[in-house]
C-alpha cells in the first residue's frame, strides 16, 4: 500500500491577468484548483499513486473537472451530485499589494456529501489519507464525511494527514478550534501555517489536543519546522524561489512532505524535500506542482545557480 487518498472540493479558479482588478476585469483564465486536489497532483507528479474523493455536478463543468483529474493521472473517486461547481476568482498581485480571492461556492455538489457517502473501498491500497481544514469548513455534511474517513483510515491502519489550511473567508476564527479539533486529534501528521497556530492555542494547544502527531509548522519563505511527539524540533530554511506560482505552494509542500515521509524519510529529510517542492512550485504558474522526483533532487543537490543541466 503506497497510494494517498485526498478528500476535498475542486474549484473552477478564474484568474485575472497580472495587474488587473475584479472591478474592471476584461479577461479571465480558467483552471481546475482546490487544495486537496493539488496535494494529490503533487504526489502523482512525484511518482506516487494518488486518488481523490469528492463530488462533481453532472454536465459540462463537472466533465471539465473530471477531465482535468484524469489528465493529472489522479484516480477520480468523485461522486456525481446535483449542485454547482465551486468558483474562485483570484487577483494575484506582486507584494506589497496582497492577492485578493473571492469565493462563489454556495450550493456546490461537494456540500451535498455526508458521512453516509463513505465507501471503505476508497482507502484500499492507501498508505495515507490527507484532508485539509477547507473540507471541514464547507458545511456539516463534508465535515462529517471527512471525520468518518479519518476514523475509517485509523481503523484500517492508514496514516492520517491533516493540513489546518485555515481560510478566513470560509470560517470565522472563533469557530476554528471547534471545527478543526476532532481532525487534529485523529491525525498522525499535522501541517499548520505559523499564522494559524494561534487559532488552536499555539503549539502547546495543538500538542495538548494530540500528543502523538508529528507537527509541521510552515513559515513561507522563512522556512519550516517539524515538532516530534516526544519533544525535539527539526528546523529547515526556506529554499529561495521566485516566479508566478505562489498560490498552491502549501499544497506542493504537503504533497512533497507526504511523499518523502511515506518513503521512509525522517522529519529532517521530509522537510528538505518538501521545501524544494514548494520552491519548484513557485517557478511555474498554476495551482499544481509540476516537478518529478528527479527534478526535486536536482534542486536539492545542484544549488540554485539556474544553469541548464
Ligand atoms: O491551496 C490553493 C487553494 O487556495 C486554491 O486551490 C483554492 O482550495 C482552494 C480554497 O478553497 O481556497
Amino acid at each position: 500500500a503506497d497510494a494517498v487518498l485526498t478528500f476535498g472540493e475542486a474549484l473552477l479558479k478564474l484568474t485575472l491577468p497580472a495587474a488587473q482588478r475584479l472591478e474592471s476585469m476584461s479577461a479571465l483564465g480558467a483552471e481546475c484548483a482546490g487544495s486537496e486536489l493539488n496535494v494529490a497532483a503533487a504526489l502523482r507528479a512525484l511518482g506516487r499513486p494518488a486518488a481523490w474523493a469528492s463530488a462533481l455536478p453532472p454536465g459540462p463543468l463537472g466533465d471539465w473537472a473530471s477531465a482535468h483529474v484524469r489528465a493529472l493521472d489522479v484516480r477520480d473517486l468523485s461522486l456525481e451530485r446535483p449542485g454547482r461547481l465551486g468558483t474562485f476568482y483570484l487577483e494575484d498581485h506582486h507584494p506589497p499589494r496582497p492577492s485578493r480571492a473571492l469565493y462563489d461556492r454556495q450550493g456546490t455538489a461537494f456540500q451535498t456529501l455526508d458521512a453516509t457517502d463513505l465507501d471503505p473501498a476508497w482507502l484500499r491500497g492507501c498508505a495515507a489519507l490527507h484532508v485539509s481544514g477547507i473540507s471541514l469548513s464547507l458545511g456539516p455534511g463534508p465535515r462529517a464525511l471527512a471525520l468518518a474517513l479519518m476514523e475509517q483510515a485509523r481503523a484500517q491502519g492508514v496514516r492520517v494527514s491533516f493540513d489546518v489550511n485555515h481560510r478566513r473567508l470560509l470560517l470565522p476564527a472563533a469557530d476554528a478550534a471547534d471545527t478543526y479539533g476532532s481532525a487534529v486529534r485523529h491525525a498522525d501528521l499535522i501541517f499548520v501555517a505559523q499564522r494559524d497556530l494561534g487559532l488552536l492555542g499555539g503549539l502547546p494547544g495543538l500538542r495538548a489536543l494530540n500528543p502523538h502527531a508529528l507537527i509541521v509548522v510552515t513559515r513561507g519563505a522563512q522556512g519550516s519546522e517539524a515538532h516530534r511527539p516526544g519533544g525535539g524540533v527539526v528546523v529547515q530554511e526556506g529554499v529561495i524561489a521566485a516566479g508566478p506560482g505562489r498560490i498552491g505552494r502549501g499544497d506542493a509542500f504537503a504533497g512533497g512532505f507526504l511523499h518523502a515521509w511515506l518513503g521512509g524519510a525522517g522529519a529532517a529529510g521530509a522537510l528538505r524535500f518538501a521545501s524544494a517542492c514548494a520552491a519548484l512550485k513557485t517557478t511555474l504558474p498554476g495551482d499544481q506542482l509540476r516537478a518529478s522526483e528527479a527534478e526535486v533532487w536536482a534542486v536539492l543537490e545542484g544549488g540554485e545557480h539556474g544553469e541548464p543541466r
